[in-house]
């Protein structure tokens, strides 16, 4: 076991951060609201908060208002970071999600130190992850011959193969919904696109036999339920069999040419890009082929569901009228600059970023920096495979001195393209895919 995986295992940490900034935005983000986000410090991480501060106890932790940072991290400059998750922003630390900024998004192939993490329930102790013995078993109702195999045989009996793959969580985006929606309130910074080595799901699942009533697969991990009962699943997601067979869909081990890193679901995950990030099963010890709709925790309604038809915000939803979110709608983040950037009105602008659109491809990109009133064609590049997002850039001549926003909107191949403001509100705030936007000052 690698001391890396030993220190990401450690969780959450407090490191020197230089942006004082992002550390008061912790704090009062955390103290304003603490109703609309799950409390960062939960009577479980005070250990770590004490070891953090460098004192052996808060004798008063009892009284702190839920979700406050306390004031020493602040003033040391010691925002919350993810050991091996290089400037994230950390929402909630039991369990640990964490998004990227859209900067630190800029690279074609996202970094394992830059792919967020999202999680449902506790993962695995790295004492317990022993990649040498662990195993995936294959079974449930429509599998003919149920089977166990290590990562070894894995690597043994099938094909290898690499694909850059995007992962969007399909909460991305919630916190801009209003009346705002529970649940993580994840910006823009849901998504990555690494690249994942395995084998393919379909070659696995045939050598167990696909029986044929066969219509869902699911996936079981070993992350263990924040309650702490151990009758609890966290989650158990998955994908009719059409999505479980592409190609694409792999079981895999390695992200980027090295081991997945811990909290992205290390030693073995699966990986259907273009979908919500949901299905994409982390500490993968199980995979059922069931002849229905899978019915594991988290596929149940309203969980990764939309409304069948559009409702106003704040409407009811009866259960009966929601469906599961499939294919991912088409988006787009702009990665450079980084918001906020003032430069010469003489120098010319490059911006880029990248555009995905779930299982289809992206087949336009439009950069607008008079607020959408025109639009200008920004140079695509083809995805390094099917499901892989795709970079675009352009250069841009602004006419004056002054503040710009720069927006960015992608088409997909079908022609839709991403709407400019929040687009239909829907009761647990998923499937956010507004334009994406930064700020711009020419001098
Ligand atoms: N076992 C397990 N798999 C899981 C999850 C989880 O909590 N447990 N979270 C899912 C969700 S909701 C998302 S968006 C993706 C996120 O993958 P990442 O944390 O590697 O970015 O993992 C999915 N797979
Ligand atoms: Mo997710």
């Amino acid at each position: 076991m690698s001391t890396n995986k030993e220190r990401e295992a450690r969780g959450l940490h407090a490191l020197y951060a230089e942006n004082p900034e992002k550390a008061d935005r912790l704090v009062w983000g955390r103290v304003v609201d603490p109703e609309s986000r799950r409390g960062f410090l939960k009577k479980s991480g005070l250990a770590a908060m004490g070891a953090a501060i460098g004192a052996a106890a808060i004798p008063f932790a009892d009284k702190m208002p839920g979700g406050l940072i306390p004031v020493a991290l602040a003033d040391n400059h010691e925002p919350f970071m993810l050991e091996g998750k290089d400037g994230l922003t950390v929402l909630n630390d039991r369990p640990v999600n964490a998004e990227t900024p859209a900067h630190l998004l800029d690279d074609d192939i996202t970094p394992g130190s830059r792919m967020f993490v999202r999680n449902n329930g506790i993962p695995p102790a790295i004492e317990n992850i022993d990649p040498a013995t662990w195993e995936v078993r294959i079974e449930g109702e429509s599998c003919a011959n149920p089977m166990s195999f290590t990562i070894a045989e894995l690597k043994q009996k099938f094909q290898h193969y690499t694909y850059q793959l995007q992962i969007e969580c399909g909460g991305n985006g919630r916190s801009e919904y209003v009346p705002s929606a529970s649940g993580n309130q994840w910006t823009t910074g849901a998504v990555a696109c690494p690249t994942f080595t395995g084998v393919r799901l379909r070659d696995v699942l045939e050598a167990c036999g696909i029986k044929s009533d066969a219509v869902y697969i699911g996936y079981y991990g070993a992350d263990t339920h924040v309650s702490g009962d151990p009758s609890r699943i966290p989650i158990s997601r998955g994908v009719p069999m059409h999505k479980a067979l592409e190609d694409e869909s792999l079981i895999a081990w390695a992200m980027n040419g090295e081991d997945i890193p811990y909290q992205n679901g290390y030693p073995l995950r699966v990986v259907c890009g273009g979908w919500p990030g949901s299905v994409s099963g982390k500490w993968l010890q199980r995979i059922v082929i069931r002849n229905q709709k899978h019915d594991g925790p988290k596929m149940e309604v309203p969980s990764y569901s939309v409304p069948k038809y559009p409702v106003a915000p704040g409407t009811e939803v009866p259960k009966s009228d929601y469906v599961t979110i499939e294919s991912m709608p088409v988006k787009s983040l702009i990665t450079y600059p980084q918001s906020g950037l003032t430069q010469s009105k003489d120098e010319k602008l490059v911006v880029r970023g990248h555009a995905w659109a779930g299982d289809l491809a992206v087949s336009k990109v439009e950069v607008s920096i008079d607020f959408g009133a025109t639009w200008m064609e920004a140079e695509l590049k083809a995805p390094a495979n099917r499901l892989a997002w795709q970079r675009w850039s352009t250069v841009i001549d602004f006419p004056e001195i002054g503040y710009y926003e720069i927006w960015a909107k992608a088409t997909d191949s079908e022609g839709h393209s991403q709407p400019m403001v929040v687009p239909g509100w829907n009761p647990k705030g998923y499937l956010n895919n507004a334009c994406h936007r930064i700020a711009v000052q020419l001098v």
